[in-house]
């Protein structure tokens, strides 16, 4: 329980199957869980909240049927309704928008019409929001008056922090609060004992000689499925190895493509998406992540927390994950032989492994842990909440 008055918090996010409605739902739940009234506003149920949790409320926005606005929409129109409609009812300090846009755009149309019932906004960005949708000219001015907006902002990593001053031009003294993403080690964690044999309810047949190799992301260009492939493809031809697949997106027809020209399907476990993968994920043996660009890249963060070394892109936020030669390797963005050397030198040998997979979770403890993160949006709360008081 907080110390310090319980607040009303809004939140707002993605409810699809990505980093950024994750973190915010673990956020929301870690607020609720010290004592604040949480109310999730968002359009369907965000993917691991239990509606049920004590202190929490969920909010859906639906968008009225009407034939004029098909097959247009008006999504943040319906979405600052609600958030007008829940801050009347509900009286909110706070609301927390996850995502720049149309959230924090939505958000100030309702603090608009909300004038002095207005509650503080709090936006956190979390990487194409800035790097991607933020940068479109069609979005860009949006975007920066949007955060411009906001009371306060949040970056998960430095790396972002520095793309948005420079992307939307924005001065340095904008403050931008870094708080990195997190895990809930009692969530995701190693298993007690590394039993490989979770792992043949996938691979018929795997033997202790056979690496498996894991990928877990929402299967978009930008994480450059082919390379997943690639890297696999070349680790497998130097070792025995399988490859995990858990996700769901656009270029799972891609990678379907890749390993069938490769001849390697049946060497590969494509389970789609899935909310609960710990157990898999924690007898795996590496993590791939080779994105274009990452802001942060919390799925290698959750590979980390279950004690599986990553290899991963150079790239955006993802050096301030994973610590290069100790918690797994990092390679130039493409560069698949690189990758699968790095992959192939960590399974050469178990103690090297069991090296890397100690550090992981060393850093994980050491940096990514909820409370510290929970405590430092907590402190953004308050700020906004002491300078509004204060008038400043
Ligand atoms: O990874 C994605 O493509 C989804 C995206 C999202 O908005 O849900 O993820 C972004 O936010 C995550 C949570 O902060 C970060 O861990 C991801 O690195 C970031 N993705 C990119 O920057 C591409």
């Amino acid at each position: 329980m907080t110390t310090a008055a319980p607040l009303r918090i809004g939140i707002t996010c993605f409810a699809t199957f990505g980093g950024s409605g994750i973190v915010a739902t673990e956020v929301g739940l870690a607020m609720a869980k010290r004592g604040h009234e949480v109310h999730f506003i968002a359009r369907a149920l965000p993917i691991r909240l239990n509606p049920a949790t004590p202190g929490v409320t969920f909010h859906e926005v639906v968008e009225p049927d009407h034939d004029v606005l098909q097959p247009d929409g008006a999504y943040p129109i319906a979405l600052a309704s609600k958030i007008i409609e829940v801050t009347r009812q509900f009286h909110l300090d706070v609301l927390h928008v996850h995502y720049a846009v149309p959230h924090a755009t939505a958000a100030w149309l309702a603090r608009a019409v909300l004038g002095g019932e207005a509650p503080r906004l709090v936006t956190t960005l979390h990487g194409t929001d800035i790097t991607l949708v933020g940068t479109d000219a069609t979005y860009l001015p949006i975007t920066r008056f949007s955060v411009l907006q906001s009371d306060a902002v949040t970056a998960p990593s430095a790396f972002l922090r520095e793309a948005t001053w420079t992307r939307l031009d924005l001065p340095r003294t904008l403050p931008i609060a870094v708080v990195p993403n997190f895990v809930d080690t009692a969530h995701w964690h190693p298993p007690a004992t590394r039993d490989r044999r979770v792992l043949l309810e996938l691979f018929a047949g795997l033997n202790d000689s056979e690496a498996v190799l894991v990928h877990v992301s929402n299967f978009r260009p930008v994480k450059r499925i082919a390379d997943v492939i690639a890297t696999f493809q070349e680790v497998h031809a130097q070792r025995p190895a399988r490859l995990l697949l858990i996700g769901d997106g656009p270029d799972c027809p891609l990678a379907e493509e890749l390993l069938e020209a490769a001849g390697l399907q049946d060497r590969v476990a494509f389970l789609g998406r899935q909310e609960h993968f710990g157990q898999w994920l924690g007898a795996a043996d590496v993590f791939l992540l080779p994105s274009e660009t990452e802001s942060f890249g919390l799925a290698a963060l959750e590979a980390m927390a279950c004690g599986v070394p990553v290899v991963a892109s150079d790239v955006g936020g993802l050096p301030e994950v994973v610590a290069h030669g100790e918690t797994g390797f990092l390679a130039p963005v493409g560069d698949v032989a690189a990758m699968a050397a790095h992959v192939v030198w960590i399974l050469a040998d178990y103690a090297r492994w069991q090296r890397m997979s100690d550090a992981a979770l060393v850093r994980v403890q050491r940096l990514f842990q909820a409370d510290a993160a929970v405590d430092a949006y907590e402190a953004v709360y308050r700020a906004v909440l002491a300078a509004d008081a204060t008038g400043s």
